[in-house]
């Protein structure tokens, strides 16, 4: 199909749970969309090498599910019962626990795909030590559907951690709850999430999703922090908090239903936010050091470039890996001039334009604020090599 489409000059856009945020899976010039939703099963689960097998069509959820036998997938986030495996390879998507398990590339032991010729690449064989030249897999992840058409991926399982609970910490301050970041990742080592938002984000979801407030009173910013181990990680959690500074009130869970109704205080960001209007969604990454200067410069910024009484910037995210998810709504979906100013600061702070969403076709106007001419000459040699005829998702990454 994908060879047919090359010949008669038809561009391909790959579409699997069409959950992104980039406009990476979205045809904008009547290209032919190819949707991998029928890839959908999980093959040769290996429960001795902690492995299996999924098809580009298979949802995170069901990944999850798959992973018997003591193991888990490594990788999570809100949209799990839609996105697939297939997309989250190909933006190598990262989520709620990167911090201990890491991104979708760290899980990926072999793709199946394929490229724009139309020939198909498949290094399924997981194995765990395998130099024999370059690494297809992690070239293809994260290459957004311009490289080839990730079919089925070979994925690294975790152990199960089956003992979970769950703390949601408020401080007055940024600076005191990003210094707990570091200290509970020196000092937990069951830490497996530490998840950020702020006093303005938390009164909207409470709102829009009907929830009561988690504490007895409000505070200016909360750090969600989840351990999980094989063993009850509770008392190292409660030791972990007591010794944190500049803490103002903690509610703690320890059953599956109160840790999820903590989890969807910050999980609901994005669907409270949806509600409010469209948002302008800039998904960043700031070095440590610099986090704590650019959440009130991010504020300042964008009142400054969108003055207008209805602006308003939310900010949440994944605090231990410096990345934070700036909504802006109020501003009327076409006019960028927000997305300039806050991802021109961004770099200039020496942060990343794109952490986990990808470049799509909505960053690719900022790609060469990170981007040196010499690296975008490498990629652009790259998509000529593995597609040359440019059939493969041709709006997206660079023009
Ligand atoms: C999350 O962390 C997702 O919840 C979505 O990456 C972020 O909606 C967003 O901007
Ligand atoms: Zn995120």
């Amino acid at each position: 199909m994908i060879a047919a489409c090359g010949s008669a000059g038809v561009a391909v856009v790959p579409q699997g749970g069409n959950t992104g945020l980039v406009g990476g899976s979205v045809p904008l010039a009547g290209e032919v969309v190819l949707s991998l939703g029928r890839l959908g099963t999980v093959t040769d689960v290996d429960p001795i090498s902690g492995q299996l097998t999924a098809g580009a069509g298979v949802t995170i959820s069901a990944v999850a599910q798959a992973a018997t036998a003591g193991w888990a997938y490594g990788v999570d986030w809100a949209a799990r019962d839609s996105a697939t495996v297939g997309g989250s390879v190909a933006t190598n998507a990262g989520g709620l626990r990167v911090l201990r398990h890491g991104d979708t590339r760290r899980q990926l032991m072999g793709v199946e795909a394929v490229l724009g010729d139309g020939s198909t690449v498949s290094h399924l064989g997981g194995l765990v030590k395998d130099n024999t030249g370059y690494d297809l897999a992690g070239l293809l992840c994260g290459s957004e559907g311009t490289l080839g058409v990730v079919t089925a991926a070979r994925l690294a399982l975790v152990p199960a951690l089956a003992q979970r609970v769950v703390a949601l910490v408020a401080f007055d301050h940024l600076d005191p709850l990003l210094a707990a970041v570091g200290l509970l990742r020196r000092e937990l080592p069951s830490l497996t999430a530490a998840e950020l938002f702020f006093a303005d984000g938390l009164e909207l979801v409470c709102h829009q999703l009907h929830l009561p407030p988690p504490l007895a009173a409000g505070h200016e910013a909360y750090l969600l922090v989840e351990a999980a181990s094989t063993t009850d990680p509770s008392s190292e959690l409660a030791e972990a908090v007591d010794g944190l500074a500049g803490v103002g009130d903690v509610a703690v869970a320890v059953d599956r239903a109160r840790s999820g109704a903590l989890w969807r205080y910050r999980e609901g960001h994005t669907e409270a936010i949806n509600a409010i209007g469209p948002p302008h969604k800039l998904d960043v990454t700031l070095p440590a050091a610099r986090l704590a200067e650019f959440v009130p410069r991010v504020r300042e910024v964008v009142t400054g470039v969108a003055p207008g009484p209805g602006t308003r910037t939310w900010l949440f995210g994944h605090a231990a890996d410096g990345n934070l998810h700036v909504n802006v709504t109020g501003v009327e979906p076409g006019d960028e001039v927000v997305d300039d100013a806050v991802l021109t600061l961004v770099a200039d702070l020496g942060g990343s334009i794109s952490a986990e969403h990808g470049i799509g076709t909505a960053k690719k106007r900022w790609l060469h604020l990170n981007r040196s001419p010499a690296e975008l000459a490498v990629m652009r040699s790259i998509k000529r090599a593995l597609d040359p005829a440019g059939t493969l998702n041709p709006n997206v990454l660079f023009d």
